[in-house]
């Protein structure tokens, strides 16, 4: 039922998206192949998955081969990838390459966000892959001195400095199953992924830049601390030479350490199993705490090559530039892994795109010679409203190849990255995938076969990935019609054992699989299009998840957080679509007994908000009202509060409740706009 009543044109941002716009671009013709002939293709690659998956794995290093492609594991659904086969991704990134003739190739190019009076950066520094693989080793002999082996872990709060992907291949060389919070987390956000994971070691920075300002991190990761006891040793990079509070016997300057470690460390790669953990990393679902995914090596370093290769086209000429956070996802496969896995040269970035001038990025471009630009809607809709002005001071002319990721992209984006930044020569793509998926899985393949672009579309799943778009029963819906995006096989890279979800097989179970029992499907949780041509356009969320400016954020997460202040008794938040964010929370609360709504205590959640769960989820606005509206039952009616925040009127909401009577919808929904008018 959910589904009827779905309008069929689809809008992302309010813009309607162009079914049947196709783009073929001449200087690309050699990739480009009839869609026919991808479907062909691709459905081969289906029916026969394991062999498919297998000669693709077969082009990375194994210590050892696979003895068999996919097997169930212990619990429903958590899948061994490559079963028996012992890899390491520290060493596929790194020692392959030394022995090459990569080994004075440059893997980063980092640049500071500081900038001179003439707006040149301050600091740039460049690591070959032969100094990358030196430090790696270094830190790698570091963390061994702390005790730590295969199977600790470790939970790693950097901001985006070399030490972060630094500290990432030494724990992965060495099987230490690591977590990363991202650098724009409180204090309490690491805290709990911490003693979720049960790290005993945090490694953290005392500060950096971002827009100009000063972030005091060792600060915040103290306050954590005092909620963490179980940390035992904390490691503090020097960025910025800021006095800092060191407890003596447990934090560490990384280089006092180093002084301790020659140059000529080395420490061996561990022979890990393909399915054995390589990282957790934390994201919001729809209800409780953030879910720690696990991500296994074989199967991950596999999704990661091939998406490299035909999503990126990556060669050895290339300058690959991907605006993410390491914090996240995005990161963790694409600035770290997979184009070090490829031998590929990196740009990578402290501070914003807006700083000290919306040129950023663009500066940076020209450079550099920068030819691959992977980024996200958000920021372009951002740097759009600037103007071409900012562009056009600046050559592109090295660009070849660019791709969007985080939330849907709305067709005047993508134009404007075709048109302006890619000067109508690179192909734009986006490329849907999850922290949970490891890698791209729905995706242009330029680099492989290219079939016509068309503003906004994800294109079709990639060789080896069976998406489709279902309905309610989990029957694939007509071309054209709106329903829920599914992976209806197993892919490598997927969360991986031994339990896919950390310490919790039965929750993986629950949110990916029981939505169509018995199918296997996983459940992305994203509303998808299929359009006559089959090529999937997902459209947003379909659950309690909102994504803002590209950040992931569950509404139940924000909703406790909002609860939690002593003023407030039940709050209820949802995403209101928003030009240049996507979508942006909005929150609903109502009040204890004794609490006045006025805008002080409205600046004072926002605060509230801001400290306890981080900036990007403070509430555009919050609105207090007498009560939620609810069904008979007691439930929250969502549909309809997320409905009516997105500006539907009475007529479009009153079926959208699956439990309650149209007129109880109805009056729920007047009861709502008569508060909202009290509260203004
Ligand atoms: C990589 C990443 C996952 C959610 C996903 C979907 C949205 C990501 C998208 C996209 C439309 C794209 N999403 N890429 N929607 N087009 N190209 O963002 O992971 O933070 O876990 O978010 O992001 O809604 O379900 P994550």
């Amino acid at each position: 039922m959910i589904l009827s009543g779905m309008p069929e044109e689809v809008t992302i941002v309010g813009e309607v998206l162009p079914f049947d716009e196709k783009i073929e671009l001449e200087n690309w013709k050699d990739k480009h192949v009839s869609i026919k002939d991808y479907l062909d293709y691709h459905r081969k690659s289906i029916e026969e998955l394991e062999e498919f998956w297998g000669s693709v794995a077969k082009e990375l290093e194994w210590f050892k081969p696979w003895e068999k492609v996919l097997e169930e594991g212990d619990h429903p659904y958590v899948y061994k990838w490559f079963k028996g086969g012992k890899i390491n991704l520290s060493y596929l990134a790194l020692d392959r390459h030394v022995k090459s003739w990569r080994k004075n190739k440059l893997a980063y190019i980092w640049e500071g966000e500081p900038v001179n009076e003439k707006g040149e950066p301050k600091e740039v520094k460049k690591l070959t892959y032969h100094e990358l693989w030196q430090m790696v080793n270094r830190v790698s002999h570091i963390l061994k001195n702390f005790g730590l082996k295969k199977g600790d872990k470790i939970a790693i709060y950097l901001p985006m400095i070399p030490e972060l992907p630094i500290f990432m291949l030494a724990a992965s060389r060495l099987g230490i199953i690591f977590t990363v919070i991202f650098s724009g987390f409180t204090a309490e956000n690491l805290s709990s992924r911490m003693n979720d994971l049960g790290a005993k070691l945090l490694i953290t920075v005392d500060g950096f830049y971002r827009r100009g300002k000063v972030i005091n991190l060792k600060e915040i990761a103290d306050k954590a601390l005092t909620l963490s006891p179980q940390i035992e040793k904390v490691v503090v990079v020097k960025r910025l030479n800021l006095k800092v509070n060191m407890v003596e016997g447990r934090d560490y300057w990384l280089n006092d350490l180093l002084d301790k470690v020659p140059y000529s460390a080395n420490a061996e790669p561990e022979l890990l199993e393909s399915e054995y953990p390589l990282y957790v990393l934390f994201t919001s679902g729809t209800t409780g705490k953030p879910k720690g995914i696990i991500h296994d090596n074989g199967g991950y370093a596999t999704l990661l090559h091939a998406t490299m290769k035909w999503v990126f086209d990556i060669k050895d000429e290339d300058i690959y530039f991907c605006t993410a956070d390491i914090g996240w996802v995005t990161g963790h496969s694409y600035i770290v892994y997979g184009p070090l896995i490829e031998g590929a040269t990196i740009l990578m970035y402290e501070g914003t795109p807006d700083y000290p001038a919306p040129d950023r990025w663009w500066s940076m471009i020209e450079r550099y010679g920068v030819t691959i630009f992977y980024t996200t809607p958000t920021a372009v809709r951002m740097l759009m409203r600037f103007g071409d002005e900012y562009v056009k001071k600046h050559d592109l002319s090295s660009l070849r190849l660019i791709h969007s990721v985080g939330e849907p992209i709305n067709p005047s984006a993508w134009r404007w990255l075709f048109d302006v930044i890619g000067e109508k020569r690179c192909p734009v793509g986006s490329t849907w995938w999850m922290t949970e998926t490891g890698g791209i899985l729905i995706s242009h393949l330029p680099g492989k076969a290219l079939i016509p672009l068309k503003p906004g579309t994800n294109g079709l799943p990639i060789f080896g990935v069976d998406a489709d778009v279902v309905d309610d029963n989990g029957n694939s819906v007509p071309l054209g019609k709106k329903g829920y995006l599914v992976i209806k096989k197993p892919w490598p890279g997927m969360p991986s054992a031994p339990t896919g979800m950390l310490g919790d097989p039965e929750r993986y179970r629950k949110v990916y699989f029981e939505r169509f029992p018995g199918k296997g499907y996983f459940l992305c949780s994203d509303y998808a299009v299929k359009d006559k041509d089959e090529y999937i356009w997902v459209a947003g969320r379909a659950d309690e998840v909102l994504k803002v400016s590209g950040h992931r954020i569950g509404t139940y997460e924000l909703e406790s957080v909002l609860v939690s202040h002593k003023a407030v008794t039940e709050a209820a938040v949802a995403g209101k679509p928003d030009p240049i964010k996507g979508e942006v929370p909005i929150a609903y609360v109502v009040l204890k007994q004794g609490f006045e709504a006025n805008s002080k205590l409205i600046e004072e959640l926002k605060r509230w908000v801001r400290e306890k769960h981080g900036p990007v989820s403070v509430p555009e606005s919050i609105f207090f009202v007498n009560k939620l509206p609810k069904t008979r039952s007691g439930k929250i009616m969502r549909r309809l509060i997320k409905a009516f925040t997105s500006g539907a009127s009475l007529g479009d909401v009153s079926t959208l409740e699956d439990e309650a009577a149209v007129e109880e919808v109805k009056g729920a929904y007047e009861e709502l706009m008569k508060s909202m008018k009290a509260s203004k």
